[in-house]
């Protein structure tokens, strides 16, 4: 695969959706909102660009399994950031206060490759640097479709700290307020063979929030060091 993917020989992101979900009552459909999506990208886009790792160690656990220790273990290929504009502006989806209003927040994912493993993936979400929530969650059995096999984790339910996160950093007037709260949370999620443990990808995640009329944003990094 090209330099342009958050991939290596053995893995592949095709597509990442964090949303949020409401029956409406009306019309009996399901409205969906995406608060940050990553789309199968085509294969002529620019290779990435490259960010020191040393210059986001601090917004994650450091040692421990942390960043630094991943990251020293390697292999280096494999590690890459996302920087994320999201989408917080969902008018459609009124939300009654003190509660998820019968919402649905989830996370939708798919990965592919050309071997069969079972996929497992830790997602650590972090404030100021310190892991608040851990999650450890295991892919669907792949499915052979064109010349590869395909990983999906459909639907994953957020945690209920990233659900009041997200209600929160909505109540905020302006959007410098909510970036600046931004600043200080960060996910990362790492993605291993689970019968071998081998690290497939790490993938870190930073936020600002979208302005308004733009929509769900992202730029998508190389992690190195020298
Ligand atoms: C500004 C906030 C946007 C929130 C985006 C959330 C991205 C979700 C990344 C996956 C996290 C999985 C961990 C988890 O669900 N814990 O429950």
């Amino acid at each position: 695969w090209p330099g342009s993917h958050i991939s290596t020989e053995t893995l592949r992101l095709v597509e990442f959706t964090a949303f949020v979900e409401r029956q409406s009552e009306r019309d009996a459909c399901k409205q969906q909102h995406r608060f940050v999506h990553i789309d199968p990208t085509p294969t002529s886009e620019p290779p990435l660009e490259m960010v020191d790792v040393r210059q986001i160690y601090d917004k994650f656990p450091e040692r421990g399994g942390g960043l630094r220790d991943l990251y020293d273990q390697g292999p280096p290929h494999a590690f890459f950031l996302v920087k994320f504009w999201a989408d917080l502006s969902f008018s459609l989806l009124e939300e009654e206060p003190g509660g998820t209003g019968g919402a649905f927040y989830g996370v939708s994912s798919r990965y592919e490759g050309p071997r069969a493993l079972t996929l497992s993936c830790t997602s650590k979400v972090c404030s100021f640097g310190k892991q608040v929530v851990e999650k450890l969650e295991t892919a669907e059995p792949p499915h052979w479709e064109d010349g590869r096999f395909v990983f999906r984790m459909q639907r994953s339910p957020l945690c209920e700290y990233l659900i009041n996160f997200i209600r929160k950093l909505r109540t905020l007037p302006e959007k410098p307020m909510m970036d600046s709260v931004l600043e200080n949370f960060t996910i990362l999620q790492v993605l291993r063979d689970q019968e071998t443990q081998e690290l497939l990808l790490c993938v870190a995640f930073v936020f600002e929030v979208s302005a308004s009329e733009r929509g769900a944003q992202h730029h998508i990094y190389r992690l190195g060091r020298d």
